[in-house]
């Protein structure tokens, strides 16, 4: 079909322009008012223009359908046009009578889309009424197409029809020579020749002539493949170049096509600008979220700081429940309480141990539940003003002040429960325990001999009371009253040695005790902190979908350029 590179560039043209107008909807730009009504302004739409005219019987009707390749109009020996017809795209196929001069008739033909064709009365014929219609239409045309018989194309009436047309109407004038066929061309060579010489005599320029068999090419067209000679032949296809090249370098379209390029240029600029905006308000906002992620990382280290001094306060606590548990130790080294055990059986260091892992992880827990209680109402009011910070700086709402409470009390209670289960390890560790054990089972040995000498000693005084043994039974009990005041002073004495060896041993643990501790604190801290840091999540998850949503509106933008700067260099 004709202009065909007119046509691709409008078809690219008006693609870019509505993915343009997406884009622009996406990122906020109000385009598609204005690059719609460009469109519509610009009757970019609009067909082409084709107006025909001559003599009757001159071929107007033929060169038409030899053009298009359809059977378009109707062709008689006899005058047929007795109205001006013009050809447009129509789903169904009709015709409109729209005044007694002009008949619109519609067909589902593809080029009339892009082409409306008018085919008028003979010049010959032409009433005063048709000539009205013709002129209203040569005004709006794209193309004139004069055809002159090859048999007679010095008719008056064309030619006194050509001569009352406007310099603007001349210049889309095309002479075509129809029925060329029917003579030798020589002869349509000097035909032509004069031809040339009356359009200058009589409306002063000489326009574009093409000598055709319009038959010939309706002829060629129809049957092709095979008749491209033909077509060929009938001299058509110089005058279907011409037509191509007058649609492709048609100045209004030209510059409908670049006001509309242009337009949507404005409009890429603005989406430019919006997407730029983006870029740098989604920068801004991870600036921000930085800002806020190091502030809380500063809590952190300060916190960490301040209640090193806890760790020390631990420190105290251990101190005192050592002391408080020696007592306790000391107690049980009475006299009566060890010779029971000596009988009974060892388990002091096992109570010991439990005594005072008992103690320290209470003391341990409620130092550090009021060192998070504290820690909690800071970070509530932090959070506050960070709620209003993120709504002023990215209009997002973040979690309540309630939300993150509620969250950092459960993170309280597992840091609670995980430095209680940390002093209890940690007494554990400091074996303490093992060592009193032993101790006490050694002192339990010894006590346990003194005991039995002390009582075998009874029994032979007893013995010997009994068979009247003058004196033995005297010294038995007092070696028996040494051996038992001996083993009062061994308990007691072995007791105080004991109670000093734990209560020193373990005053001597409190450190290590505090150290082991420090990294259950630190890391409960940390976690602490980090389910403080996940109320920013929503925070986090706006940025990245913000991230992604830019991406691919850069790449589309890029792409939309690139579209329009080479649509730009066909159309310029
Ligand atoms: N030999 C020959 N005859 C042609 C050619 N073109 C048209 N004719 C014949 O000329 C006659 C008139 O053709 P049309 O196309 O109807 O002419 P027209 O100018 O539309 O006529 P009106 O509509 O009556 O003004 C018909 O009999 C056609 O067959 C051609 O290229 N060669
Ligand atoms: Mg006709």
């Amino acid at each position: 079909m004709f202009g065909e590179r007119y046509f691709a560039n409008r078809e690219r043209l008006s693609e870019v322009v509505s993915d343009i107008v997406a884009l622009a909807r996406e990122t906020g730009v109000n385009a598609t008012s204005r690059l719609n009504q460009n469109v519509l302004d610009q009757g970019l739409s609009t067909p082409f223009l084709f107006v025909v005219c001559g003599e009757t019987n001159a071929g107007k009707s033929t060169l038409l359908n030899a053009l298009f390749g359809e059977p378009v109009c109707k062709v008689n020996l006899l005058p047929e046009t007795d109205r001006v017809i013009c050809y447009k795209y129509g789903l169904a196929r009709k015709d409109v009578q729209v005044t007694e001069d002009l008949l619109e008739k519609y067909a589902p033909i593809n080029f009339l889309k892009d082409f409306n064709l008018v085919d008028t009365p003979g010049t010959n014929s032409l009433e005063k009424s048709h000539q009205a219609v013709s002129a209203g239409f040569m005004a709006g045309a794209d193309l004139l197409l004069f055809v002159f018989p090859i048999s007679n194309p010095w008719g008056a009436a064309t030619w006194d029809f050509l001569c009352r047309q406007s310099e603007e109407v001349l210049e889309k004038v095309v002479f075509v020579i129809q029925q060329c066929d029917q003579r030798e061309p020589a002869d349509i060579r000097v035909i032509l020749g004069h031809l040339r010489d009356l359009a200058m005599k009589r409306i002063g320029r000489v326009p574009p002539v093409f000598p055709i068999s319009g038959k010939m090419a309706y002829e060629g067209k129809i049957s092709m493949p095979f008749g491209e000679e033909k077509r060929r032949k009938s001299g058509i296809v110089e005058l279907e170049d011409f037509i191509s090249q007058s649609v492709c370098d048609s100045p209004s379209r030209q510059k409908m096509l670049q006001n509309l390029r242009v337009a949507a240029m404005d409009v890429m600029r603005e989406v430019e600008d919006k997407i730029e905006d983006h870029s740098r308000r989604i920068d801004r906002d991870g600036r921000f979220l930085e800002d806020v992620e190091r502030e809380i990382d500063g809590m952190r280290a300060l916190t960490l700081h301040k209640h090193a001094q806890s760790l020390g306060g631990i420190s105290e606590v251990f101190q005192h429940e050592a002391h408080e548990v020696a007592q306790k130790l000391e107690e049980c080294m009475s006299i009566g309480k060890s010779l029971v055990r000596v009988v009974t059986g060892e388990n002091t260091a096992f109570l010991m141990e439990s005594l005072i892992q008992q103690r320290l992880h209470y003391s341990v827990e409620e130092a550090s539940s009021h060192d998070f209680a504290e820690l909690i109402r800071g970070c509530c009011n932090h959070w506050a003003s960070l709620q209003n910070q993120v709504k002023q700086a990215m209009s997002i709402n973040i979690e309540s002040t309630e939300e993150i409470e509620r969250r950092l009390k459960e993170s309280q209670v597992r840091f609670v429960n995980r430095m209680g289960r940390a002093s209890t390890q940690s007494i554990g560790n400091l074996r303490v325990r093992g060592v009193l054990d032993l101790s006490l089972r050694q002192r339990n040995g010894s006590l346990r001999g003194l005991m039995v000498l002390t009582i075998l000693l009874l029994i032979g005084m007893g013995v010997c009371g009994a068979l009247a043994v003058p004196w033995a039974p005297l010294i038995l009990l007092v070696l028996a009253m040494i051996s038992g005041g001996f083993l009062c002073w061994v308990t007691v004495q072995t007791g105080r040695e004991i109670v000093s060896e734990y209560r020193e041993r373990l005053l001597n643990s409190g450190d290590a005790f505090s150290t082991s501790l420090r990294h259950d604190y630190e890391e409960g801290l940390r976690l602490f902190f980090r389910d403080y840091a996940l109320g920013l999540e929503e925070v986090r998850k706006h940025l990245v979908a913000e991230k992604l949503s830019l991406q691919p509106r850069l790449q589309q933008w890029s792409g939309l350029f690139l579209a329009i700067k080479a649509i730009e260099q066909e159309i310029t």
